[in-house]
């Protein structure tokens, strides 16, 4: 049963909440500003992608902003220092891989993984968000159905020569974002956002995306069972 906020009486403005809100608005913060960073190395990279890479990057500054605001509205100074460290992880394997021209890793990253922990997280916060960034998050989503669809369409038009690389990706990767999930869960309970929902929505936009990339279901029972004891 999806929970919303008005039936919570969730208090915005306690210190628990605020505290809570300070790590994950910071999170979103930093991944938008990632997110922005790695659209722009992707056009460099796919040339005859470039602008609608760089549209999608100017989409992912917009949606930076629009969180700066969410906790400027609720009075939380973002705890930036953390959430760099929170990406490290996934933002360092990115760089390595577009340092080595890894296109297919680099579109795993962000346009699969990425988006896909934004779509779960956004769903999962939308219901339980103040009026305010309810409508900004509400908007944000939007847009990052069509991020993931971007690396969707050109995986799946590439898919017999991306195959093994995404799944070494997938296998370095995936471990990663359940330690990442399991690292905020408590923070995003305070916000009445449960960890097994975040972790559900994630699994199905996922298993979505790699089918419709054109993996098999079989396959995605295998590489979606990478890190799930991280
Ligand atoms: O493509 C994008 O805009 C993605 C960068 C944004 C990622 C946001 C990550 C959200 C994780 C929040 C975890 C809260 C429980
Ligand atoms: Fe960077
Ligand atoms: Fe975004
Ligand atoms: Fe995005």
């Amino acid at each position: 049963m999806q929970q919303v906020a008005a039936d919570l009486e969730i208090d915005f403005k306690s210190e628990k909440y605020k505290d809570a809100y300070s790590r994950i608005n910071a999170i979103v913060i930093e991944g938008e500003q990632e997110a922005y960073e790695n659209y722009i190395q992707l056009a460099q990279l796919l040339p005859d992608d470039k602008e609608d890479l760089i549209r999608l990057s100017k989409m992912e500054s917009r949606h930076k902003k629009g969180f700066e605001a969410c906790g400027r509205n609720l009075q939380v100074s973002p705890d930036m220092e953390f959430a760099k460290e929170f990406f490290a992880g996934l933002h360092g394997n990115f760089q390595k891989a577009a340092a080595e021209g890894k296109i297919v890793t680099c579109l795993l990253i962000q346009s699969l993984i990425i988006e896909c922990f934004a779509i779960a997280a956004y769903n999962i916060y939308i219901p339980v968000a103040d009026d305010f960034a309810r409508k900004i998050t509400e908007g944000v989503v939007k847009d990052e159905y069509s991020h993931l669809n971007f690396g969707e369409v050109w995986l799946q038009k590439n898919f017999a020569q991306s195959k093994a690389e995404l799944e070494e990706a997938n296998r370095h990767n995936l471990p990663i974002v359940w330690k990442m999930l399991n690292q905020v869960a408590d923070d995003a309970a305070v916000l009445a956002m449960e960890k097994e929902a975040l972790v559900e929505d994630f699994m199905i936009q996922y298993g979505e995306a790699l089918s419709n990339i054109g993996f098999t279901t079989r396959d995605i029972m295998r590489m979606s069972a990478y890190g799930l004891t991280a």
